[in-house]
């Protein structure tokens, strides 16, 4: 079996860059034995391999669930080069050595989270048993074998296999062999977590959370502050969408604010369901507008809060297209028509090839995002000192509510549809959050005053004189009505109001809205965010 050459023993789910690593291993001389699928996709690559049955004496047999797990395979990774005992066994077998393992495994993740859902003995199918067993083998025995997991490190490898020293690949392999080992961990917590998800409810009690460092990042919140963002390796797999997974097309590096508060922008962009813009700054939707024309929605978002658009991230939940851009680009700010508008960040599911060129033309800056849509989803998770919360996301939706009217006063066919859509707007800002919206944007908010009323005040303040006929959205209950939330915003001209309603005062609420001949509605539901 030994041939004096090296072996590279390649099994892989994912074949992403598979021809140049093939071709680069049979330039170095470097034998390769292979299983089923992935011997055809070499041969049909022009490298010649030894299929992995030829090396066992086995077929693959089981449904292929066993190809690799043999003496012939396991030996030839574990066996201790400097160990005469060891060399001596696998040559009385007559075990040659593998010394590079170059193993994915079976998709269990993107299986199970396949639409629609699989049957649950097609994700059994899935979990994959001799590829861990391999990596883990390979990478136990790093003195002498390299493991990789990851087709990103294949040209590392064929580099330092060409040209490094030694302790370079030493090196390399005991940084490998720590990949490896996070490879297999996530893979185990991707499947105990699918597992709990068919035999439990709730947030699996014991949490794994596999974290991939994604990028080193400048600093923090403040540059004082190192940091860095990982992705959870789990959802890259399954095309989660959302911020981790978005592609930067252009501009300055994502920082760490960028990051908080693109997220913000497109899950609170991703829940409307309409064509919509939404203005974010620091955390806070301060502009949403939905419109069939996405610069007429672009434009009245930022009509909203023109100050606080400025240095904003805006999103949209459909493609941008030329003219659209070419709008973000030249748009004056509503304040001074002087200056053009400057964001951080544009972040949509898609670009046209010129639409993406016009955005370009904004500024060298300007960070231009593409991430599958994500509106709030799965498992929200927050460190406190030592310690973490976990809760599922609220992915509460209107549609998934009953808006009961309290009032006398009835709310016509438009004012229901602006006080959801004001309603969907509160969820995404901080408590104490109050929205006003009229005809499908926001007018005002006021967001994270630990008083309620202030918040009311703000958000009044900032629709200024269109507040009359608007409606208004308040994340919790009115503790107060009379001289208080509800009848500053009766007076002020507010035409109909939600909130989820149980406080004490309920009643005081309706007599106070009766009184002004104001709607008001209750949703039983509330949407603090902390
Ligand atoms: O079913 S398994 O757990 N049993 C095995 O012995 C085995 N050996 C490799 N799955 C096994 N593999 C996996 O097959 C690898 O981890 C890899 O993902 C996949 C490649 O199969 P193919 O080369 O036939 O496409």
């Amino acid at each position: 079996a030994n041939t004096g050459r090296p072996r590279a023993l390649i099994s892989l789910s994912d074949k992403t860059n598979l021809d140049m690593l093939v071709k680069g291993l049979a330039e170095l001389g470097i034998d390769i034995v292979s299983t089923g699928g992935t011997a055809t996709a070499i041969q049909n690559a022009g490298v010649p391999c030894v299929k992995v049955e030829d090396v066992t004496g086995f077929p693959e047999m089981l449904d292929g669930r066993v190809k690799t797990l043999h003496p012939a395979v396991h030996g030839g990774i574990l066996a201790v080069r400097d160990k005469p005992e060891h060399m001596a066994a696998i040559a009385q077998h007559n075990i040659g050595t593998i010394d590079l393992v170059i193993v994915n495994l079976y998709p269990f993740r993107k299986t199970v989270t396949a639409e629609p859902a699989p049957a649950f003995e097609v994700g059994v199918e899935n979990i994959d048993i001799g590829g861990p067993a391999m990596i883990r083998a390979a990478a136990k025995n790093m003195a002498h074998v390299a493991v990789v997991v990851d087709p990103a490190d294949y040209g590392e490898l064929l580099q330092k296999l060409q040209s490094g020293g030694e302790e370079e690949l030493g090196a390399l392999r005991k940084r490998l062999a720590w990949k490896a080992f996070q490879h297999c961990s996530a893979y185990d917590a991707q499947v105990s977590e699918w597992l709990w998800g068919q035999v439990g409810s709730g947030p699996a009690p014991q949490m794994t959370v596999p974290l991939q460092l994604a990028q080193t990042l400048r600093y923090g919140e403040n540059p004082h502050q190192p940091a860095a963002f990982y992705t959870d390796s789990s959802l890259r797999e399954a095309n989660a969408g959302g911020v981790a997974t978005s592609v930067v097309h252009w501009g300055k590096e994502m920082s760490y604010n960028n990051y908080l508060d693109a997220d913000a922008a497109y899950q609170c962009c991703c829940d409307y369901t309409e064509p919509t813009c939404v203005i974010v700054k620091h955390t806070n939707p301060c502009g949403i507008a939905s419109r069939t024309d996405l610069r007429e929605a672009y434009r009245l978002a930022v009509r909203a809060d023109p100050i606080s658009a400025f240095g904003g991230i805006v999103a949209f939940n459909r493609p941008v297209d030329a003219e659209l851009a070419r709008e973000i680009r030249e748009f004056r700010s509503p304040q001074d028509n002087e200056t053009r508008m400057f964001y951080e960040i544009v972040i949509a599911p898609s670009y046209t090839p010129e639409g993406l060129e016009v955005l370009k033309g904004k500024s060298k800056n300007l960070r231009i995002l593409e991430a599958k849509p994500r509106a709030p989803s799965g498992t929200s998770l927050r460190q406190v000192a030592g310690g973490w919360l976990v809760q599922d996301a609220d992915s509460l939706a209107p549609e998934g509510i009953t808006f009961n009217c309290v009032s006398v006063a009835q709310p016509t066919e438009k004012q229901l549809e602006d006080l959801k859509f004001a309603w969907r707007a509160v969820k995404h800002v901080k408590s104490n959050a109050i929205t006003i919206a009229k005809d499908g944007r926001l007018l005002g908010m006021g967001s994270g005053q630990p008083n309620r009323v202030n918040s009311v005040r703000i958000a009044l303040e900032k629709s200024g004189a269109e507040v009359a006929g608007s409606v208004l959205a308040s994340d919790a209950f009115f503790p107060f009505s009379w001289g208080d939330s509800v009848e500053i915003a009766c007076k002020a001209g507010v035409a109909a109001i939600v909130h989820p309603g149980g406080s004490l005062r309920d009643q005081d609420a309706v007599d106070c809205c009766n009184k002004y001949g104001v709607v008001l509605l209750t949703t039983g539901v509330r949407h603090f965010r902390h």
